[in-house]
């Protein structure tokens, strides 16, 4: 295993509003390891990711020892291996398999909200469309206006409009937002971070949508302020703690006002995976859901949420004979249990991901062009 100093400091390609590159920028901070970002551009640096990983998603990063690595989720499950103090995923069994749950709904459900708050509303779209048209478009040479309409355009096709995000959904996908607001809020009034007094693996699967969307965009960081105002202070809070300098504990087991969450992936998340594990199985690229009394029409498939699911149950198959019933329970007192374990066979080619973080296998990602 490599020593911290062979690996230390990294580079982290990617962009100073990106989720993915938030969370993965929040990770090394409260875990204390050193990094430096650089803008993953169009031009230059684009080209030498995609060669180096598989694919230009951002983030990337770079060891010190010349390795690359993607996909943020993996990512931090390496450097848990390799440096396992201070620990970020928590020890214990169970409050592993559910961080991860967590994890799993922040990145790839929180997402469709996400996206819609930064690219839907003007005010969205005009800051975030500026900043990447001089961040990651700086070597692409046009005028900044031609590249904030090309980037905005883009986005919109891919993750809200062209993701099935229609006028009529609006009120839906929006919702998600609030109910997180509000699920969030609680727990956060009566404590420092998700699991206790310090932070886990739940906390910095929340801080990619959080502290890179909903608490910059300006339509929803106006609803966080003046709805949730604990989860504002959290985002800062957490982006300011050093893992290594504090002694805060985490609570036992898992903690009841998780329940909310839970339900949530219950009614929403775990379905609405089963529905595009289906488009995948019959090679459909768009596919409607019904998921928690809500209609989502023309919906992207997406090959690599497939291997989310997959990976959720290896975690779940992973735990002891206790921790299972444990855990069981628990999923099926909140409505996950029955979704996760729908389909008996999951689409998916497991050559294809086998490699990861080390390579993105192009089969397995659906980055919009
Ligand atoms: N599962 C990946 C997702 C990374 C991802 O989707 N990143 C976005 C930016 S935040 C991206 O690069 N999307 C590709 C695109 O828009 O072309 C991770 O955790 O790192």
């Amino acid at each position: 295993m490599a020593s911290r100093e062979s690996i230390c400091p990294v580079t982290i390609y990617g962009s100073s509003i990106s989720y993915f590159t938030g969370k993965l920028e929040t990770y090394c901070r409260i875990k204390g390891i050193p990094y430096r970002l650089e803008a993953l551009t169009a031009g230059r640096t684009a080209p030498l990711v995609r060669e180096h990983t598989g694919s230009s998603q951002m983030p990337a990063l770079r060891l010190a020892d010349g390795r690359w690595l993607s996909d943020t989720t993996p990512i931090i499950q390496w450097f848990e291996q390799a440096f396992p103090e201070p620990a970020v995923i928590p020890s214990n069994p169970l409050q592993r398999f559910f961080s991860l749950l967590l994890e799993d709904y922040a990145d790839e459900w929180l997402w469709r909200p996400a996206m819609h708050f930064r690219w839907y509303y003007q005010a969205g779209a005009r800051f975030a469309g500026h900043h990447l048209a001089e961040e990651i478009g700086a070597d692409v040479a046009l005028p900044t206006a031609l590249k904030r309409w090309m980037i905005t355009r883009r986005q919109r096709r891919g993750y809200t409009a062209g993701d099935g995000i229609t006028r009529d959904q609006v009120p839906a996908v929006e919702a998600i937002y609030r109910r997180m607001l509000e699920q969030l809020q609680a727990i956060l009034q009566t404590r420092p971070f998700l699991l206790g007094e310090r932070p886990s693996l739940a906390d910095v699967g929340f801080s990619g949508p959080i502290f890179r969307h909903f608490a910059l965009d300006p339509v929803p960081a106006g609803i966080m302020r003046r709805e949730a105002p604990a989860v504002w202070e959290w985002s800062a809070r957490l982006w300011n703690y050093r893992l290594g300098d504090t002694s805060g504990e985490l609570l036992a087991g898992i903690p009841g006002d998780w329940g909310p969450i839970l339900d949530e992936i219950g009614a929403h998340y775990l379905p609405y995976l089963c529905a595009n594990n289906a488009a995948v199985a019959a090679g459909h690229r768009r596919f409607d859901a019904e998921v928690g009394g809500v209609r989502y029409r023309g919906a992207r498939w997406s090959r690599y949420r497939v291997w989310c699911l997959q990976q959720l149950r290896a975690h779940f198959n992973a735990l002891g004979a206790d921790d299972q019933l444990a855990a069981r329970a628990l999923l099926e007192r909140h409505g996950c249990w029955e979704p996760l374990w729908r389909q008996a066979e999951l689409p998916i080619d497991d050559s294809v991901c086998g490699r990861l973080p080390f390579h993105v296998d192009a089969k397995m990602i659906d980055v919009y062009d």
